[in-house]
This record gives structure tokens, sequence and C-alpha cells, in this order.
């Protein structure tokens, strides 16, 4: 039986998790996998981490890693990777996603499927993909996610078209190759595009699948300015680097 960790990084998601994290179980148990959703909560104000134990009383393939405050997408991905290889062995897949309902749990049972049928290291759901896009997408949105890809780009060389994309799925020993070179330092969002540089360079075989986008479900979007500024920066940092052949 094939086996995967769902790593869901969580800040303020109650009313998310509620129903995420049984659909995930169910569509991937349902389809004969081995699953197990990993929650990385920092100690969210709305007690996002009490209603993940408390659906952990009764399914056991849930476990939760809290953390004492917001320390960042990128570190609890960090974080949840390293428990996830530790703790979960078994799994032949670490996966990535979000809480909010945009990424649909169908989607990742057909990324999973997908890797295992064409052997990739990593499959990434992709709006930029044929049959992928943005359901109700504000225009200020996709230009910011269009001009963040545009910069991934040109500052790591990898050729993909949703480098930015956080629905994915990773081969464990893919991950087990590079995390150790993960930095917590680019703890926020540029945490996506810096983790795909190194599978990259590592010469693992990406490929995209087809995603449908859907807006969030329910509470606030954590994407704010500061962190659109602290990825510019890491990819001009990245871009200097690679011109200067170093
Ligand atoms: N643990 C943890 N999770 C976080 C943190 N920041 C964001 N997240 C989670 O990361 C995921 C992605 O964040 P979102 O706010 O949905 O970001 P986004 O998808 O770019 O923005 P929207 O489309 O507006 O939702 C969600 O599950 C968040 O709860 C953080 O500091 N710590
Ligand atoms: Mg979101």
């Amino acid at each position: 039986m094939r086996g995967a960790v769902v790593v869901i990084p969580t800040y303020n998601e109650a009313e998310n998790v509620k129903w995420l994290i049984p659909a995930v179980l169910n569509i991937l148990e349902g389809a004969g996998w081995r699953a197990v959703v990993l929650v990385v909560d920092d100690s969210s104000p709305d007690g996002t981490a009490d209603v993940v134990r408390w659906i952990a009383a009764s399914r056991p393939r849930v476990d939760l890693l809290q953390r004492p405050g917001k320390l960042g997408i990128g570190s609890a991905y960090i974080d949840g990777f390293r428990r996830a290889l530790e703790r979960h062995g078994w799994a032949d897949y670490i996966c990535e996603m979000d809480a909010d309902g945009s990424h649909p749990p169908e989607t990742l049972l057909e990324m999973l499927e997908h890797a295992e049928r064409s052997g990739a290291d990593v499959v990434i759901g992709s709006r930029y993909v044929p049959g992928g896009g943005w359901v109700e997408g504000s225009i200020y949105r996709v230009l910011v996610s269009r001009g963040a890809n545009l910069l991934a780009r040109i500052s790591t060389g990898v050729r993909v078209r949703d480098a930015t994309s956080g629905f994915r799925v990773i081969r464990s020993t893919a991950l087990q190759k590079i995390i150790d070179r993960l930095t917590e330092l680019w703890s926020g969002y540029v945490f996506q595009v810096q983790l795909l540089h190194l599978l990259h360079d590592a010469g693992c075989r990406i490929e995209e699948y087809p995603l449908r986008f859907l807006p969030r479900k329910a509470g606030k979007s954590k994407l704010g300015g500061s962190e659109i500024a602290r990825y510019a920066f890491w990819c001009l940092k990245t871009m200097l680097r690679r011109i200067m052949g170093r």
C-alpha cells in the first residue's frame, strides 16, 4: 500500500480544518492510500489546534504539531517535513496543502496518482498549465501571482510555470536529500520557491498537474505587503548570485 503524509500549516483556520481533514483522509483512504494529515499550527488564537485535537480523538490518522506562536509558513513546513520524515517513515510521499479550501482534496489524489504513474519526484498543482486556473481570482491576486512567478523564474532559472504554488506532492526520498539545506531565514512565502530551487538543483524530476484554484472558504488571507517585499528581495539576491556565478 502506498503512503502519504499531507502537511497542512494553519493560522486561524478553525472553520476550514473541520471539513478539510476528514475530506482528505476519506478521499485518500477510499482510493487505497495509507494517509496521515499532519497539521502544523502556530497556536492560532481561534482555537484551530483544539478542533484538530477533537478530530484526532476519533481519527487516529491525524497528527498535530503545535508551535508557540506565528513563526511563518516556511518554517512551519520545515518543522512539518522533519516530523513527517522522522515519525512517518512509511510514507512514500510528503505533500503540501493549504488549509483554506483553495486546494481541492480530489486534486491531491490525482496528483499522487500522477506521481505514481509518471515516476516524477515532485508534482505541483499548477494554475498555469492547460486545464488549471483561478476560480474567481481577483485581478490583483492574479497579477501578484503572475509577477511572483516571473521573478521566481528569472531568479532561479527553474522552468516551472507555477513555482509559487503551495500544493505539491514530493517523493520522500527527494525531500530527504535537501531537507538540511532549507533555511528558516526565509520562512515566509518565498519558502516555496527556495524549496523548488533546491529540489531542481538536486536533479529531481518536476512535473505540473492542472489545479483549479478555489477562493478560500472561510477566514482571512495571511499574504500581506511585507511578505511580498521579502519575496522580491530574495529573488533579487538569488538572481545576483546566479549572474555572479555563485
Ligand atoms: N503555521 C502557520 N501557517 C501559516 C502561516 N501563515 C500562513 N499559514 C497557512 O498557510 C496556508 C496559506 O496561507 P493563505 O493565507 O491561504 O495564503 P494565500 O493562499 O496566499 O492567500 P489567500 O488566497 O488569500 O488565502 C494557510 O493554510 C494558512 O493558514 C504561519 O505563519 N504559520
Ligand atoms: Mg489561501
